[in-house]
């Protein structure tokens, strides 16, 4: 099993070298010092070789012993040496990255958007999903029909990987553990994804961390909730398997507590909430992190689901920066490697809480795909790999609206929706070829970009309207 990499690779200065002849992404020089240092510990000599030497193999073999002792720093790096000008040497790693097989638990449509940018990297991936009509089936022939919740699917699925991650948690983490002993990099890490899975782990989680959450109490069953009618109203979700809306429900009369989950839940005292935000992080094994901006979110109340989304979040600076800190902190806190989008709610009070956390690719990012530097998929596969994070810099403001399912007899709205969006500016359609959908199903996403967010929300609208 190869140690956790916990060295920093700060020593590693990014460096613009020309490609070199086998198909290579990325070079990275690291310092002489380090090197040195590095073969000092395990008593091998340091290699000399000259300029001239350019075969590959030849190379390679010389620098054998380097490769190891690297390879244990990082086991996704190739160490290649390079003579520089005069007695100079330098090592390069070289991050044959088209050699990396990377598994994903779950084939929606965020892993859809995942393959769609590990092609950028020439990654293969291997996806593993219950449904044969998952998304991810028709875009990769390393389709594994399983079950992400069953220990053995898993366990077959994982081995001989490189890299295992997810693009949703309900995941069966005693696999991954194990396949994290055998050698198989899980990230996020099978420790985070089991925190993330229980509603109440995940809230404990942050109060021992000092990150402040909505007050909530961990509630057994239904009778136990039945002691709690004093404390509407309130907030009712199920502490495993919710999500889009599913596993959470309002308790405003004593009448809901008939219909309440009779399963382990956490019962939230209702906020007073101004904004519900997001802030998508990423962070490398290095430790390096970087945010995107805040985003808010506002919910279509009756289906519990998110109608839009502002990115950025009209927010003060000052909110802006604190809920980044709080994504930082949190990554920081759950020693993440990977992304994570951390929901939070801005108070009427001016105080910002963090509501749920999700370590994988998240609604709250798509727009990072036409509207910043660096999209969150392309930011996952940096993290996971130990490559520096990209730029999450907005080029654009932007208005994302899911696509649901719509009822039996509306479903001309989805090709007046269609026809609207190729026919608007700087407007993009996502569309994730579900098959027989329930209705208000996620079955697609829009992307409205603009030069400002009044400008972005009107050409949104404008497609609404059409579509009406
Ligand atoms: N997903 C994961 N957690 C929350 C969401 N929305 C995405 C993943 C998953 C897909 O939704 O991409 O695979 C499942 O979609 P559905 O419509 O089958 O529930």
């Amino acid at each position: 099993m190869p140690p956790p990499i916990t060295d920093p690779l700060q020593y590693i200065n990014r460096t613009t070298i020309q490609p070199r002849p086998q198909s290579v992404a990325f070079s990275y020089l690291l310092t002489h010092e380090r090197i040195c240092a590095e073969l000092a510990k395990v008593n091998k000599p340091l290699i000399n070789i000259s300029l001239s030497t350019t075969c590959k193999t030849t190379i390679l073999q010389l620098v054998k012993p380097a490769i190891s002792v690297v390879n244990k720093i990082n086991p996704l790096l190739n160490l290649f040496c390079f003579a520089g000008g005069g007695a100079e040497l330098y090592l390069f790693s070289l991050m044959i990255i088209n050699d990396i097989h990377i598994g994903v638990l779950g084939g929606g449509q965020l892993g859809g958007m995942l393959i769609r940018h590990a092609i950028d990297f020439g990654i293969y991936i291997k996806i593993l999903d219950s449904s044969p009509e998952a998304t991810c089936a028709r875009y990769t022939n390393n389709f594994v029909l399983g079950d992400t919740l069953d220990y053995d699917a898993v366990m077959a699925f994982g081995k001989g990987l490189d890299i295992i991650t997810i693009e949703k948690e309900a995941v069966n983490v005693d696999a991954l553990e194990e396949l994290a002993k055998q050698g198989v990099q899980v990230h996020p890490s099978p420790a985070v994804i089991r925190i993330v899975q229980d509603k109440y782990s995940q809230k404990d989680f942050l109060l021992q961390n000092n990150i402040p959450v909505s007050p909530g109490i961990l509630i057994k069953d239904k009778k136990e909730l039945n002691k709690y009618k004093d404390r509407l109203p309130a907030v009712l979700k199920l502490c495993r398997d919710g999500y889009d809306g599913k596993g959470v429900m309002m308790l405003k009369t004593e009448a809901d507590f008939d219909k309440a989950f009779d399963a382990p839940c956490v019962l939230e005292d209702l906020v007073a909430i101004r904004k519900e935000l997001a802030v998508i992080v990423s962070r490398n094994a290095q430790g390096e992190i970087k945010c995107y901006d805040p985003v808010e979110m506002v919910f279509n109340k009756q289906l519990n689901l998110l109608d839009y989304q502002l990115a950025p979040a009209e927010i003060t600076d000052r909110n802006a920066a604190q809920a980044k800190d709080l994504a930082i902190r949190t990554a920081e806190a759950l020693s993440l490697v990977g992304i994570m989008a951390v929901e939070m709610f801005l108070t009427i009070d001016d105080e910002i809480l963090v509501n749920e956390l999700a370590p994988r690719p998240h609604n709250s990012g798509h727009h990072t795909i036409e509207a910043c530097v660096t999209s969150q998929y392309e930011q996952l596969l940096r993290a996971i790999m130990g490559m520096p994070p990209g730029d999450t810099t907005a080029h654009k403001k932007s208005v994302m609206i899911n696509i649901l399912e719509p009822a039996e007899g509306n479903k001309g709205q989805l090709d007046r929706t269609f026809k609207a969006v190729l026919d608007t500016k700087d407007a993009h359609l996502h569309w994730y070829g579900k098959k027989n959908s329930r209705e208000g199903r996620k079955v697609g996403h829009i992307t409205v970009n603009g030069d400002s967010i009044s400008e972005a929300v009107s050409k949104a609208e404008a497609i609404r309207n059409h579509a009406k």
